[in-house]
């Protein structure tokens, strides 16, 4: 395959980078964290990742390329954190990731190397994860939340069983799908389907974010439902380091 080649150059050759989408505080407006997203610059293309994701977990490259993105993006947010705000970070784990040989040894490297305290990490999962390798998935990932790390359901309401994982594997977040944030103030059943999600994860003890906060009206109605976290285009885009770091500077809201 021809992208598996590319993908193993662009590894080797650095052609990948990390943007931080800022997550914010919906009672006080404040940089609560930032979500790692990874990007790749082939030459001058830009490749999304969802078209070299998928790949990139058939030939097991995601895995160095994880272990990268973990590395760099430690570092960057302990860096911001030493010289303004104890932001967090967020991470997407891909299974394969999760499965490699160690992997939890790795995260406490990236943790010890970076200075970042395992509370400030926040690992975000989706269901798929635990249909195939679930025990060894699941057996790890308790094994990093007993240091400390905060683990999320990503796309949560989305998958079949998004209840059940609640019931598998202790979290301490969930990030409510953007399918459903979409229809604030337009549509009744997605209004009411997000009330409800943010009531439930409010009373399990969980910190609740919404994503894919576009109109004012949706972050009007989030905050009025009291959900925790707001993130999404209207809050602030994905950016390069070099724009937290601004944004860390000069002001803590967005
Ligand atoms: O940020 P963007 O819309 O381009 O992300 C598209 C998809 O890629 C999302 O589902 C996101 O979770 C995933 N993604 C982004 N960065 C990473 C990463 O570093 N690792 C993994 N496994 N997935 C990522
Ligand atoms: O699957 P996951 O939630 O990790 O995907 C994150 C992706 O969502 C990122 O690629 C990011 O660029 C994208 N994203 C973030 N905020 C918004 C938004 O407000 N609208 C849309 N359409 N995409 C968003
Ligand atoms: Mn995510
Ligand atoms: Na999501």
């Amino acid at each position: 395959l021809e992208l598996a080649a590319d993908l193993q150059r662009a590894l080797i050759e650095h052609q990948f980078a990390i943007e931080y989408q800022p997550v914010v505080d919906l009672a006080t407006s404040r940089v609560t964290a930032v979500e790692a997203l990874v990007r790749w610059w082939r030459g001058s293309v830009f490749v999304p990742p969802e078209q070299f994701l998928g790949p990139a977990e058939d030939t097991g490259l995601i895995v160095p390329l994880g272990e990268w993105i973990l590395r760099e993006a430690c570092r960057e947010v302990a860096a911001w954190r030493a010289s303004s705000w104890d932001i967090g970070l967020s991470l997407n784990l891909s299974a394969r990731q999760i499965t490699a040989p160690r992997f939890v040894e790795t995260v406490e490297e990236a943790l010890a190397e970076s200075g970042l305290p395992a509370s400030a990490l926040t690992l975000e999962v989706i269901e798929e994860m635990l249909v195939e390798d679930a025990e060894e998935t699941i057996k790890r990932l308790s094994e990093l939340r007993a240091l400390g790390v905060r683990l999320a359901i990503d796309d949560f309401g989305t998958g079949y069983a998004s209840l059940a994982f609640l019931r598998q594997l202790p979290v301490d977040m969930i990030k409510i799908d953007p399918s459903f944030v979409a229809g604030l103030g337009r549509d009744d059943t997605l209004t009411l389907l997000t009330r409800t999600i943010v009531r439930l994860g409010h009373d399990l003890g969980l910190i609740v974010v919404a994503e894919g906060i576009e109109r004012p009206e949706q972050l009007e109605l989030l905050r009025e439902m009291g959900c925790t976290r707001g993130q999404g285009f209207l809050v602030a885009r994905p950016m390069a380091a070099r724009g937290v770091d601004s944004l860390m500077r000069t002001s803590l809201t967005v």
